[in-house]
């Protein structure tokens, strides 16, 4: 039997989450901050379209929530932070899934800055 297979070889994408960052807030007013994110420097060495999606590692902590988990562009919120969360780091995964369902994922850290606590 004789299989005449056309294959076309498929290269999952490189995803490029961005460079750490730092999340400023004051828990001496609102607690309120907010971090851009962008996705933009992942690629697809096939040129394929790219899906994205973004989650923090573990359990969301409190007050700090996604906008736009599934654009090139995202934003990590903070609400309503308090000093206890001042220095604590947050791990943000980015996921990049070509048309074919290849994926790769990058993630960088966001450190959370209180700049109204004790000690500033
Ligand atoms: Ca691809």
């Amino acid at each position: 039997m004789i299989f005449n297979v056309t294959e076309y070889e498929n290269i999952p994408p490189i995803a490029q989450a961005g460079a750490d960052s730092v999340l400023t807030y004051d828990s001496s007013d609102t607690g309120n901050g907010i971090v851009y994110l962008s996705g933009s420097g992942s690629s697809d060495p096939n040129g394929d379209t790219l899906s994205y999606l973004w989650s923090i590692d573990g359990t969301n902590p409190l007050g700090i929530s996604i906008n736009n988990s599934t654009s090139e562009e995202c934003s990590i919120e903070g609400t309503g932070l308090d000093g206890s969360q001042h220095t604590r780091d947050i791990t943000v995964r980015l996921r990049v899934t070509d048309t074919l369902g290849e994926y790769n994922e990058d993630t960088l850290t966001i450190t959370l800055n209180d700049i109204g606590g004790i000690g500033s």
